[in-house]
This record gives C-alpha cells, structure tokens and sequence, in this order.
C-alpha cells in the first residue's frame, strides 16, 4: 500500500469489491483489506474483571461475629426499600464463594472487584477487631489468587457499622475510617495490591444524610450536609495515608468515585472546553477536591457560611496523592458553552424521548466511557484509571430454554467498552475495566426489582443463570477487543 495514497486505496477497493459481487468471487487482498474490519483491539495486559460490594452479595449478616451496619437496620424498617426488602440472604455469597469465583474464571475474568465489611472486621467499628470476619476476606482471597484472580478490595461500599455514634455526621468517623483501612491493609496487603477507599461519596452523604433515600435516611439542612461530605473526603484522605503507612510496599491505592460526567453535545475547542470547567465544578464538593486538595473558590462562595469547617491539615490529606482513579461510570450530561451563562457553560436538558435502561436514571450515554476518563486526565493527569463500575439494569426474564436474551444489556456494554477502547487508542492511562456487576443482587432502596448481573439470580434457589451479557463478556475478554 505505499504507493498508493488512502483514497485511491479505497477507490481501487471499491471497485474490486463491485467486481466481486459480480461475480461472486472476491480477490484475496480485497477480502483481507475490506472484508474484515479491523478488530478493536485492547492494549495487552489489560484488566478485564467485575465488581461487587458486600452488602449487595453476601448474606450472612449475623455469622462470625458480625454486628448491624446502618444498612440492615435501614433495610430492616418498614417503607425504607423496594417491598421491605433486605440484604440478610442477598445472593448467600457469603457460602457460595467458590461457585462465584468458578463462574468469574470461566469468562476469563483477571480482576474481581469486592468490598470488606468493615462491621465483620470491627463489628462495633471501632475497638477490638474480630479475626472471623476478617478469616472471611482471607478465604475469599486466597481462592480468587489460586484462581488467578487478582483481588481489588474497597475498604467502605457504604455498610458503616451500626454503632459507630452519629455516623458520617461525627468527624471522629473520619479517624475510625482511617483506623480500620490501616488494619485491614496490614492484613491483606501480602496478596492483595490495589485498595480503593471509598466508593462513591454522593451515594453515602447527600443520598443518604440529605435525600433520605439511602441508609440512615436523613433530611439534613445544607451546612450539615456539607460537613458530612467533609468528613467523607477526610476519610478518603486519612485512609490513604493509613493504607500507605500500614501496607506492604508497591501496594497501590486509589478510590472508587461516581464523578459526574460530562460529554460536548458537539466536539468542538469550546464544547470540550465547557466540559472540563463543568467535570471540575460539578464534582467541586468531592473529586475535585481529592485531586485539587483544596475546595474550588465557586463552592465555597455558593456555599458562603454553610460551607464545611475545615482544620489545619484536612486539605492536604484529602489531596493525598492517588496511585489511581477509579470511575463508576452509568451515565452522563451533555453539555454545551455558553458565554452568557455565568460558569461559561450550560448542561443540556433531556427531551422526554431521551433512552434510559429498566433504572430510569441510567440515561444511556455511551461516549461517557471516552469523557470520563479523558477529562480527569487531561485536569488532574492523573497516572492510571480504572473504570470500577460500569453496567445496567435490563428486565430479564428467563425464556422457555432457560435462558436471558438481554440483548439491552449487550447494546448497552458494548456502546460503553468501545468508547473506552477509544480513551486507550488515544493514549489515556486506562489499565482495567470492573463489569457491574457479575450477578443480580441487592440493589440498595430499590432491593431486588432491579437486576444488574450479567448471571441471572433465582433469590429462591440461589441458582446462577449466565445470561447472554455474560457469554458476550467471555468473548471481550478471550480476544481482548470489542466484540
Ligand atoms: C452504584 O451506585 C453502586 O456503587 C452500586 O453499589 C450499585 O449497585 C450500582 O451503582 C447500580 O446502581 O432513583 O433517580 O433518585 C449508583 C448510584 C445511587 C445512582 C442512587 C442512582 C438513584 C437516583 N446510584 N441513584 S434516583
């Protein structure tokens, strides 16, 4: 092909392949050259897994020494989730461990991705740990290695223990936080080698302490939500640099965070422009901050007296610097420039026709893949990324074969993974992707009527169906490359 320029190239093609339909025998060069489209290749060595989190899966809420986390008295009073439903039996994971983990292998799965219940660890979240709870931790990792499944441990997926006084409302939580990441890094950090800290830091402060919706469901007025959200990026940054202080050398250490996402409606300078102001000031109270170490000047105005109290030395540990980020990543706004708007930018609305998955807030943006990673990149140059959660919830049935045809769920992963392929074809430092999740399971307020697993679950039986998101997944991860 040197002596020929691209177009001519396509040109000559065409016009063979017009030949060949002719005559229904195409020349082989033309076959190899447009028969096949390239293969969207993924760089090698990159880390296909899926994710979890305790409360979502395990079960086994009174066994070895566990005590309550605010999740099973949330989920245990009338009218507070989906049908009264709770986390007590979830998908038994808690037992059925080893069944799991030959299902993650046999798609070919090198990372799994699970949370430590800090209440097995420390069941009254601080004081005396309890080495039955953490037994349960080194069984199940030391099953995912001899598996060749690399662990990915996240120290808080939101189950805080019940005792710990006045939850994230208390900044001594902040320090509890920190003492009971260190002690669980000092203990695992011999097999495991990534710990992120916490996930997601609007689900367990202003879902939780200002909406209502999610454990320990309060109304909080703005100035105590803001200190709230301080003493969750405070735990972060304290539990960075207990991890670091307690852990084996080479341990990385991260977080898991759903930063809000933002795509140009149009890729211009001026839109992409617009979308890095908004990616700093709509994630201003969390990951900006992280990765800033400093509250941005607009917050802290909008804020004006309700902003958080902060003491010397907070920022600089929330800013701790991350071996990597890691994005939870469902959805996204479109947003546009606008010089007339006093931040330079407006987020576009939805029109009501706008496509959603069976959880209506799952606005289906495929391109948030490509900008989640490419923005904070190009803000915060962050080293690696990982995308620690991406997936959705479809209507599954089982078919009269036994089956789930959830082909929403295929369309949906598929848009995501090649948008993602794009981020790694331009270079950006993404090393892994976390599928949400491997099974059907405890879906927080909506309980179980929203399914989120790529293997179907029978809460009666406990029996696993691989759905066909599943067998879509084995392929990606055989050829490492969109399929
Ligand atoms: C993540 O949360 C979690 O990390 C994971 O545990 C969870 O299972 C998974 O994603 C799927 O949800 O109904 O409009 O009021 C996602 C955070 C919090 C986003 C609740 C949607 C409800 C919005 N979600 N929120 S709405």
């Amino acid at each position: 092909m040197t002596k020929l320029t691209r177009r001519r190239f396509a040109q000559t093609a065409a016009a063979t392949a017009a030949t060949a339909f002719a005559t229904a025998s195409l020349p082989k060069f033309a076959l190899a050259q447009i028969g096949k489209p390239a293969e969207l290749k993924f760089p090698p060595g990159f880390l296909w897994g899926c994710a979890t989190a305790s409360y979502q899966v395990e079960g086994a809420v009174n066994e070895d020494g566990r005590k309550p986390s605010i999740w099973d008295t949330f989920s245990h009073t009338a009218g507070k989730t989906h049908d009264g439903n709770t986390g007590d039996v979830a998908d038994d994971f808690y037992h059925l461990y080893k069944e799991d983990i030959q299902t993650l292998k046999g798609l070919g799965c090198k990372g799994f991705r699970l949370s430590v219940a800090w209440s097995r660890v420390f069941p009254d979240g601080t004081g005396q740990p309890n080495p039955k709870g953490l037994d349960f931790y080194n069984r199940l990792i030391d099953e995912l290695r001899a598996n060749g499944i690399e662990p990915y441990v996240t120290m808080f997926h939101w189950d805080l223990p019940q005792a710990i006084p006045n939850g994230w409302q208390s900044r001594d939580t902040s320090k509890a936080f920190a003492d009971y990441a260190g002690y669980v890094a000092k203990h695992l950090s011999d097999r495991v080698h990534h710990f992120f800290t916490t996930n997601e830091f609007v689900c367990f402060t202003d879902l939780s302490y200002k909406i209502g919706q999610f454990a320990p469901g309060l109304k909080l007025g703005d100035a105590e939500v803001n200190q709230v959200r301080h003493h969750a990026i405070l735990a972060h940054g304290l539990g960075v640099q207990a991890i670091r202080a307690n852990a084996k050398s080479g341990t990385k250490v991260g977080i898991a965070e759903n930063a809000n996402v933002y795509m140009p409606i149009i890729e211009t300078k001026e839109h992409i422009e617009a979308t890095r102001k908004a990616t700093r000031i709509g994630n201003a109270p969390f990951l900006t901050p992280v990765m800033e170490g400093k509250y941005p000047d607009e917050y802290l105005q909008r804020e004006g007296a309700n902003a958080p109290k902060v003491e010397p030395g907070d920022m600089k540990a929330i800013g701790s610097p991350l071996d990597f980020v890691g994005l939870n990543v469902y959805t996204a706004d479109y947003v546009r420039a606008d010089a007339s708007s006093p931040l330079g930018y407006e987020i576009e609305k939805r029109p009501t026709s706008y496509p959603h998955m069976a959880s209506p807030w799952i606005n289906i943006a495929p391109e948030s893949l490509y900008w989640a990673i490419r923005n904070p990149s190009d803000i915060w140059k962050a080293k690696e990324f990982y995308i620690t959660e991406n997936g959705c919830s479809s209507d599954d049935v089982i078919n009269a074969a036994g089956q789930v045809e959830d082909t929403d769920r295929v369309m949906y992963l598929r848009n995501h993974v090649t948008q993602m392929h794009r981020a790694a074809t331009e270079g950006y430092p993404i090393k892994g992707y976390f599928l949400w999740s491997l099974l059907d399971n405890f879906e927080w307020a909506d309980g179980y009527s929203k399914r989120f697993g790529i293997c179907y679950v029978d809460f009666k039986t406990q029996k696993r169906t691989p759905k066909q998101s599943a067998e879509w997944y084995r392929e990606v991860i055989k050829r490492n490359a969109v399929v």
